[in-house]
C-alpha cells in the first residue's frame, strides 16, 4: 500500500454557546481535518483542533495546514502508511516542533491502514482496556446561575457527573467563590474540578487552592505558567488536591521533566500536544512508570478527534480521572455521518473500521474554508 494524496481541510464548527476560557472565548471552534487516500482509493481521516487561533499553542489551525502541505506531504506520498511510527520518526528529522501537524498526519495514517485491515484502530495499539469512559463537561458559561442549572440537568440525565471550570480568567477571588457554589449545589452526586490554563502566579495559587481544597475541588489544573515547572512542584508537594499540567505536558521529553522533579500529580494527555497516538502513549508509559495518575484531555475535537482521543485513551489500563471528551457535545453541528454516543456518565469507545467514524462530505463541504473538489 502506498500513500497516493493528502488534502488538508481548515474547518470552521459553531458552538452551542460562548465557551470562556482564560486566553480566549470559542464561538466557532476551528479544526484541520485530513484525508489520506492510498493508490487504490481508501481514505484514512485524521483531525486535531486548537483553541483560539494562536492563542492556546505555537500552532494555528493555518500553520498546521501550511506546514503538512509545504514540508510534510512531500516526505510520505509514496511511503506505506503501515510503518507509520517509522514514518512520524523520519518526519520528526525534517520537521522541527508542529506537533499537532505531526498528529494530525499521523491520525490520517493509522485511521487509513486500519481500515485497510478493517480493524479499529485501537487494535493497532495494543487493544482495548475500556469500551467506555467517564467524560467530564465544562461547565464555561460564565455565569453561576446558569452552570449550577447546567450541571443539575446534566446529573439529572446522567450525561455527566464530572463538572470542569475554566477560571484563568477574571479576579481569581471572585472565580473562587463562583467555584464552591458550583460546588456545594452539586455535592456528592458530582465531582468539580477547575482548570486555571496559567493564569496565576504563586502567590495567588497558595491562597485559591486552599479555598478551593477546603470547598471540596477535586483537581486543579494547570495553575501555573507552562515554564515553571519549579512552581508546579511547589504546589503539588503542598497541597492535598492533585494538581494537573496540562500546557506544561506536551512531548515524551516534557513528560520525563516533569515526572522527574514531580511538578504535577495528574497528566493531562492529549493527542496532539504529544505530536500523535504514539507518541502520546509513551507519555503514559512515562506516567505509569512514575506513578502519575493520567486524564483523557481533549482540545475541543468534533466527532472524529474525538473518536481518536477515545480509541487510543482506551488502551490505556488506568485512566484514574477519565476524561473530558465531550467537544461533539459542544458543536451545533458535526461534520461526519455517525455521531459518537454518551451514556450512563461515559463515553462510548468507537468501534472501527479505523476511528469509527463516516466522513459526512456535504457538511465538509459547507463548513470547510476550502474548495473542496477533491471531496468524491
Ligand atoms: C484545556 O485547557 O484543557 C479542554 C476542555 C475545555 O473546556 O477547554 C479545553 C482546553
Ligand atoms: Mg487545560
Amino acid at each position: 500500500m502506498k500513500i497516493h494524496s493528502l488534502d488538508v481541510y481548515v474547518v470552521d464548527l459553531p458552538t452551542i454557546r460562548p465557551h470562556h476560557l482564560a486566553m480566549h472565548t470559542i464561538v466557532t471552534q476551528t479544526i484541520v481535518m485530513a484525508c489520506m487516500k492510498s493508490e487504490d482509493g481508501i481514505e484514512g481521516w485524521g483531525e486535531v483542533a486548537t483553541i483560539g487561533g494562536a492563542s492556546y499553542c505555537e500552532e494555528s489551525p493555518e500553520a498546521i495546514k501550511l506546514n503538512i502541505e509545504k514540508y510534510i506531504k512531500p516526505l510520505i506520498i509514496e511511503k506505506n502508511p503501515i510503518n507509520f511510527d517509522a514514518l512520524s520518526h523520519m518526519i520528526g528529522t525534517h520537521v522541527k516542533g508542529n506537533y499537532f501537524a505531526k498528529a494530525l498526519v499521523e491520525s490520517a495514517m493509522v485511521d487509513l491502514v486500519a481500515k485497510t485491515k478493517n480493524v479499529p484502530s485501537y487494535e493497532l495499539f495494543g487493544g482495548q482496556c475500556h469500551t467506555s469512559l467517564p467524560v467530564a463537561w465544562t461547565l464555561a458559561s460564565g455565569d453561576t446561575v446558569r452552570d449550577i442549572e447546567e450541571a443539575q440537568n446534566y446529573l439529572e440525565t446522567k450525561r455527566h457527573n464530572i463538572f470542569k471550570l475554566k477560571i484563568g480568567k477574571g479576579n481569581p477571588k471572585k472565580n473562587v467563590t463562583h467555584v464552591i457554589k458550583i460546588k456545594e449545589a452539586v455535592g456528592d452526586a458530582g465531582s468539580v474540578r477547575v482548570d486555571i490554563n496559567q493564569a496565576w502566579d504563586e502567590v495567588t495559587s497558595l491562597y485559591c487552592i486552599e479555598a478551593l481544597e477546603d470547598g471540596g475541588v477535586d483537581l486543579i489544573e494547570q495553575p501555573l505558567v507552562r515554564w515553571n515547572n519549579e512552581g508546579m512542584s511547589k504546589l503539588s508537594s503542598r497541597f492535598k488536591v492533585p494538581i494537573m499540567a496540562d500546557e506544561s505536558l506536551g512531548t515524551l521529553h516534557e513528560a520525563y521533566q516533569i515526572a522527574k522533579h514531580r511538578a504535577a500529580d495528574v497528566f493531562a494527555l492529549k493527542v496532539p500536544k504529544a505530536g500523535g497516538l504514539t507518541a502520546t502513549k509513551k507519555v503514559a508509559a512515562v506516567a505509569e512508570a512514575t506513578g502519575i495518575s493520567m486524564y483523557g484531555g481533549t482540545m475541543i475535537e468534533s466527532s472524529l478527534g474525538t473518536a481518536i482521543c477515545a480509541q487510543l485513551y482506551s488502551t490505556i489500563p488506568e485512566m484514574t480521572f477519565g476524561t473530558e471528551l465531550f467537544g461533539p457535545l459542544l458543536f451545533k453541528d458535526n461534520v461526519t455521518v455517525n455521531q459518537i454516543e454518551y451514556e450512563n456518565f461515559e463515553i462510548k469507545i468507537p468501534n472501527g473500521p479505523g476511528f469509527g467514524m463516516e466522513i459526512d462530505k456535504e457538511k465538509l463541504k459547507h463548513y470547510s474554508r476550502e474548495f473542496v473538489s477533491s471531496l468524491s
